[in-house]
This record gives structure tokens, C-alpha cells and sequence, in this order.
């Protein structure tokens, strides 16, 4: 069907009947509501707790956060030549405010606050099976519904908060790096204890360090971090980028999510001083090089792993000066396995005075006081806490939203022990509902921006399909989880991710059921995507439209 009778087949809504509701207005969000509206001609809603677009970079405002894949031009949107060309990125590595500005720009530029709802939170969302229809709740006791609900809740969104001893009587300052105040925190003259390592601690562990009177920072696993080299991009790039904005796009859809040729040289072939030689290259180089371009199979061959994973450990004995400092900031994963890390000084931190270091593994945490963290080997006075304990990754938000789908079971429920979903994108029980960034999808994997665009318009042609038909339900099938859940397995199994305790794996939070939380194939993943719709869209079974006015 042509656009034309597409649009003429929009449903006659009331203020709180729509097409479509989504939830969230981060990355995913934002492009959801443009496409399906501007580009289906659907009635849609948008919902945000926060108070403004943004999402993850709405909330992620501790010191110094900015892309840790690689970043500018290459996350962001791809869908608007317009948009390329008129905003102007400053540095390879975005900085939050930076990218949380070109989302506003992006909410301004083709009108979407219009029709998002800010400081509004879904308390309840459900299925009605008679009207083949949704219904949300708000906090502020508001209902809408909608034959579609699109779930842009956020893949690092629910925070892992510690349950220590007495954490709940620290008495001084305590900040989540994903929850941070929108004011300035201000460390002057105090001592801050960090708990965490991830990509969150360690950018702002430098930061913190350069204003504080001291710094503790407690470490339950060290890292593998790699330089990010941050610099401003020239004229030229930008220029380059802009002239070659369609060939990098598709390039950016065939290699993983970044335009990037990785190389295909085979680690055999080069002797061990030759492959150091390049692992010295790819340092130099910064960002993700060491991992994605050195030799092939480096996330595979358990043997060519240790050799970077020794390689890196050799930068940091390097950089850290205190042997014992050093020792304990040593890795013993298998590189790459949890979310690789791109820092700006985080090493050379632990060569300042007012910065020490405790190694969980050795001397844990055994409750708080009011003023300290008290270890097993002693108290450590603190004024400040920082939490950069992290997320309940991927699977979290969707069940924090916990939706009820036929028969009104809970998504809790469903997902006691384990993430079933179809595609990533859908839930067999749960009709019409779709996600952007969901468990079983590449996620992470991939550029997210771009990412969800090509998730989005998936979902917007098998919503097409749906009104073309004249059908009112789409649902995925059990048989078509499994299935899928066989086939991301066995993707990841062939590699070491598996292997390592990660947020990938539901590792870090008590309880989570462990299994492999993405598709570690983005290019071959949106193919699958691609040959789902063409194969009469395979695995899901429609419902003919039953109280639908088209
Ligand atoms: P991460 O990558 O999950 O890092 C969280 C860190 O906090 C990590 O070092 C964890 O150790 C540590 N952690 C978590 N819980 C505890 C407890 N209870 N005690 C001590 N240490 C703990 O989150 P980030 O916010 O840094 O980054 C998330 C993503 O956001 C990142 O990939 C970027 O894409 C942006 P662990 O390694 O689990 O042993």
C-alpha cells in the first residue's frame, strides 16, 4: 500500500487514544516517534520519566562521561543528510553535554517535544486481548492506549545499587553515576570514595581526583582500558564525512556498525616481535583499534586473546608506578569480554598522592558507618560516595516496565530464568509490543543510533504489513524464541564473551539469570531482520483486526 491510503488509514483517536505509545525519548525513542509519525502518518505518544529528551545522556552527567565506542561522526543518526550537514560534532570522543545538545537540537529540528510526554513515568502497561490494544498508566494516575506499544526504555537505565552492611547510614554524600544531579558536585576538599571500574569509574576517576583532597577508589575486577585519544576533528574530517555520508552509512550497516575495514591478517603469519609491533601501532592509535584491527579472531583464539590481554597488562605496570598499585590493577579476564573501556588518563591517576587503590579481591568490603567504608583491612573515611556500580544491563528496564501481556502474565514472570524474545524486538505473549535495543538484539554490539533506526524501521513495516492486511495482532511464536535463542547462543559460544563474569553475561547483579544478553552480529543480524519480513514474516502469527477501525 502506498503512503497516501497508508495515512488515510489513521485511526480517529481522542487525546489519549493513539497508533502507537512509546516509552522513553533517548536515541531510540526520539527516531521511533519521527519515523512512525512523520514517516508513517501514525497517531503517536511518546512517554519520559525525565524532564527532558536524552535518555541515557539525560542521566549520565557524572564527571567526564562521553562515547566510550567510536564516537563522533559515527554515533549519531544516519536517516537526515539535512541533519549531517548542519551539526557540527568538535571531538572524536563526544562529551555528554555535547551529545545530550544534538538530541535536543534533533527534538527541536523536526518537532517531536510536541507530542512527548516529559516527567511521566508508565506505572502499568497491558495487553487487552479483545481490543488488541494496550493500555498505560502514569504516575500521575493518566491512562492512554494504543494498538502499539514500542518499549525505547534503554539498555543501561536501571542502576546496580550496592546492598553493603549499613550503606543506607552513610551519612555523607552519596551519587549513583547514572542517577547524577543536574548541579555541580563539588569535591573540593573531600575525600571520595569510588566503588566501580567500569567505563563510568574510570572516566571519572581522573576527574574527580584533579579536584578532590583525596580518593579512594574500591575495585572489584581491573580493567582492561585502552587510550581513547581524544582529540578535536578538523575541518577536513568533518567535511569528508559529509560528502561521504551515504557510502560510510551503508558501510557503517555492513561492518558491525562503524565504517571501519577491519583487518584480516591472520596472527600466524607474523611472527611474535612483528605482532607486537602492531599491538604498538594499534596503542598508539587509540580507541578500539587494539581490539577490532590487530589480527583476526582476537575474541576467539584463547591463546592470541592472552597475548593482548599481556600486551596491555604490560602498558599499564608501565604507566603505574607503585608496583603494588600496579599488580592490583592487572587483569586476568579475557580482553574484550566485558565492555571495553576507552579512558583518558585513568592509569597515570594512580601515580597521584591523593589517589589509592583497594583491591576488593583481597580486602572486601565489610559494611559501611556513617563516615567510612569499613574492609576487611581497615576504615576508610569518606565524605563522598560515588557509586559506579553499574547497570541491570538490557534486560533491566523492560523489567522494571514489567508489562502484562495475554492473560494478563507479567514480563517478570516470563523472564524469571531467562530473556526469551524473538528477533530481540518482540515477546511470544505479549502482541503488539515491540523494543528498540532489547535482550537478544545487537545492542551494545552496534552503533546504537544507527541501530535503532534500522530497528525502527523494521517495526514500522511490520506495523505496515499489519494495516495492509487488515490484521490487528502480531506475536511471535515460542518455537520462534527458542529458536533464537539457539541461534545468539550458539554466536557467542563460538567466542570467549561467555567465559567472563560481564553485565553482558547478567553477571553483575545477584540473582540475574546468566546468559548472553545481545547478537553479536549487528550487519548479520539486521540481514536476519530483513529476511524475517520477506519470508512472510516468519516465526510470528497475525490476528485478523477485530475492534480496529481500518
Ligand atoms: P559497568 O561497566 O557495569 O561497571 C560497574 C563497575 O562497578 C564494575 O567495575 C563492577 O565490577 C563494579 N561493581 C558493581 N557492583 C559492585 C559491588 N557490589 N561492589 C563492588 N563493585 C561493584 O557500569 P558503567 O556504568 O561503568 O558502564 C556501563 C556502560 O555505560 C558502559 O559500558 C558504557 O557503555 C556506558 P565487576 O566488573 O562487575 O566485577
Amino acid at each position: 500500500m502506498d503512503r497516501g491510503r497508508q495515512e488515510a488509514r489513521v485511526t480517529e483517536t481522542t487525546d489519549t487514544e493513539h497508533d502507537a505509545i512509546i516509552i522513553g525519548a533517548g536515541f531510540g525513542g526520539l527516531y521511533a516517534l519521527h519515523h512512525l509519525r512523520d514517516e508513517m502518518g501514525l497517531r503517536v505518544r511518546a512517554f519520559e520519566g525525565a524532564g527532558g529528551v536524552g535518555g541515557t545522556w539525560w542521566t549520565n552527567r557524572y564527571p567526564g562521561p562521553r562515547v566510550d565506542a567510536p564516537s563522533s561522526p559515527f554515533y549519531a543518526y544516519t536517516f537526515s543528510k539535512e541533519l549531517v550537514d548542519e551539526w557540527t560534532w568538535k571531538e572524536t570522543q563526544t562529551a555528554q553535554g555535547d551529545v545530550l545538545a544534538y538530541l535536543e537540537h534533533v527534538a527541536d529540528r523536526f518537532d517531536l517535544r510536541k507530542d512527548i510526554e516529559f516527567d511521566t513515568w508508565i506505572v502499568d502497561a497491558r495487553y487487552d486481548e479483545a481490543t488488541q490494544r494496550w493500555t498505560i498508566e502514569t504516575d500521575a494516575g493518566q491512562t492512554a492506549t494504543a494498538q502499539f506499544l514500542v518499549c525505547a526504555v534503554g539498555a543501561l537505565f536501571v542502576a546496580n545499587m550496592p546492598d553493603y552492611p549499613g550503606i543506607p547510614d552513610f551519612a555523607g554524600e552519596c551519587y549513583h553515576t547514572g542517577r547524577w544531579p543536574h548541579e555541580k558536585v563539588s569535591f573540593a576538599g573531600k575525600r571520595v570514595g569510588v566503588i566501580g571500574t567500569g567505563s563510568s569509574g574510570i572516566q571519572s576517576i581522573p576527574e574527580i581526583a584533579r579536584e578532590a583532597d583525596h580518593v579512594t577508589v574500591f575495585q572489584r575486577t581491573p580493567q582492561y582500558a585502552l587510550p581513547a585519544r581524544n582529540r578535536p576533528l578538523t575541518p577536513e574530517e568533518i567535511a569528508r564525512y559529509r560528502h561521504d555520508w551515504a557510502d560510510l552509512r551503508t558501510s557503517m550497516r555492513k561492518r558491525g556498525g562503524w565504517p571501519f575495514a577491519t583487518n584480516r591478517r591472520r596472527a600466524s603469519d607474523y611472527s611474535k616481535e612483528e605482532r607486537h609491533a602492531v599491538y604498538e601501532e594499534l596503542w598508539e592509535k587509540g580507541g578500539i583499534h587494539l581490539s577490532i584491527d590487530s589480527f583476526v579472531g582476537v575474541l576467539v583464539d584463547e591463546a592470541l586473546n592472552e597475548e593482548v590481554s599481556e600486551f596491555v597488562r604490560g602498558k599499564i605496570r608501565d604507566i603505574v608506578r607503585d608496583p603494588e598499585t600496579a599488580r592490583k590493577l592487572m587483569p586476568d579476564y579475557h580482553f574484550g569480554t566485558k565492555r571495553l573501556i576507552l579512558e583518558g588518563g585513568y592509569f597515570e591517576t594512580y601515580n597521584r598522592e591523593n589517589v589509592s587503590l583497594v583491591d576488593l579481591r583481597e580486602d572486601p568490603i565489610e559494611a559501611f558507618t556513617p563516615e567510612a567504608v569499613r574492609t576487611k583491612q581497615g576504615e576508610h573515611p569518606i565524605d563522598v560516595l560515588v557509586l559506579a556500580t553499574g547497570f541491570d544491563a538490557v534486560s533491566g528496564s523492560m523489567r522494571k516496565l514489567d508489562p502484562k501481556g495475554r492473560g494478563g502474565v507479567s514480563l517478570a514472570e516470563k523472564w524469571r530464568d531467562r530473556f526469551d524474545t524473538y528477533l530481540g524486538t518482540t515477546i511470544a505473549g505479549f502482541p503488539n509490543l515491540f523494543m528498540i535495543h532489547g535482550p537478544g538484539s545487537p545492542g551494545v554490539f552496534f552503533t546504537m543510533p544507527l541501530g535503532g533506526e534500522l530497528t525502527t524501521a523494521w517495526i514500522a513495516d511490520c506495523i505496515r504489513h499489519l494495516r495492509e492486511q487488515g490484521l490487528g495482532a502480531v506475536e511471535a511464536t515460542e518455537d520462534a524464541e527458542a529458536a533464537w535463542d539457539r541461534e545468539i547462543s550458539a554466536i557467542a559460544d563460538r567466542t570467549l564473551y561467555p567465559r567472563t563474569n560481564s553485565w553482558y553475561m547478567g553477571a553483575n547483579i545477584p540473582g540475574k539469570p546468566r546468559q548472553f544478553l545481545g547478537h553479536l552480529r549487528g550487519s548479520q543480524y539486521f540481514d536476519r531482520l530483513t529476511e524475517v519480513a520477506e519470508q512472510g514474516w516468519e516465526g510470528f502469527v497475525f490476528e485478523p483486526a477485530r475492534d480496529h477501525p481500518s
